[in-house]
């Protein structure tokens, strides 16, 4: 079973085998964990993320799907972009939001990775709402069949921290 950990800070300082980017279909940067991505990891990560653009994904990568690059200067080894949904009032899209978790450790799994550390996927540009993004984050992970050792969620703030840590009693006192 995958060893679920809690962090507060900045994902890029982590020393995991991998990393998720919280992306966009584009693939080519944006701000918040991608930005700090980008700017951590160095041009090594844009220059592979174009050539997916050019040979995987000439309309991007779709919502819930997730790609690897390397980790360019970063810690990690590599890079898993995946894309969350944007927030909304009136349809529900946590499906894209778990497929988000499933497809990172599914592509973590296929690199051999057995840490990985993940971001809240959609709770900052992208609107969701931090407590749900929590629960969806710890039940999709806690259910995942994977190699993965451990997990470390990696809170930007405390309030982040606060919901997670929430979700994760929860999660065991069920
Ligand atoms: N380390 C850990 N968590 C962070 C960091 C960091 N360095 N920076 C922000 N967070 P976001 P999204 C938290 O906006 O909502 C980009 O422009 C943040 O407080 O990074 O999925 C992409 O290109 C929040 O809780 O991702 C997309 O266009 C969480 O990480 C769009 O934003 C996710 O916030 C994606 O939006």
């Amino acid at each position: 079973m995958v060893s679920l950990t809690l962090v507060r800070g900045d994902i890029t300082e982590e020393a995991v085998d991998a990393v998720v980017n919280a992306a966009n279909s584009s693939l080519l940067g944006g701000g918040g964990v991608d930005g700090a991505i980008h700017r951590g990891g160095g041009p090594e990560i844009l220059e592979q993320c174009r050539a997916l653009r050019a040979e995987r994904y000439v309309d991007g990568l779709p919502t819930g799907h997730a790609v690897a690059t390397t980790a360019g200067r970063l810690p990690a080894r590599w890079v898993v972009h995946t894309v969350g949904p944007v927030w909304s009032r009136t349809e529900d899209r946590s499906a894209d939001l778990i497929a988000c978790y499933r497809e990172s450790l599914r592509v973590a799994d296929e690199l051999g990775a057995r840490t990985v550390a993940f971001p809240a996927i959609s709770t900052g540009i992208y609107g969701w709402p931090i407590d749900d993004g929590a629960r969806i984050a710890v039940g999709t992970v806690s259910a995942a069949v994977t190699a993965v050792e451990e997990v470390r969620f990696v809170l930007f703030d405390e309030i982040a921290y606060a919901a997670f840590e929430t979700s994760l009693r929860d999660a065991r006192d069920r």
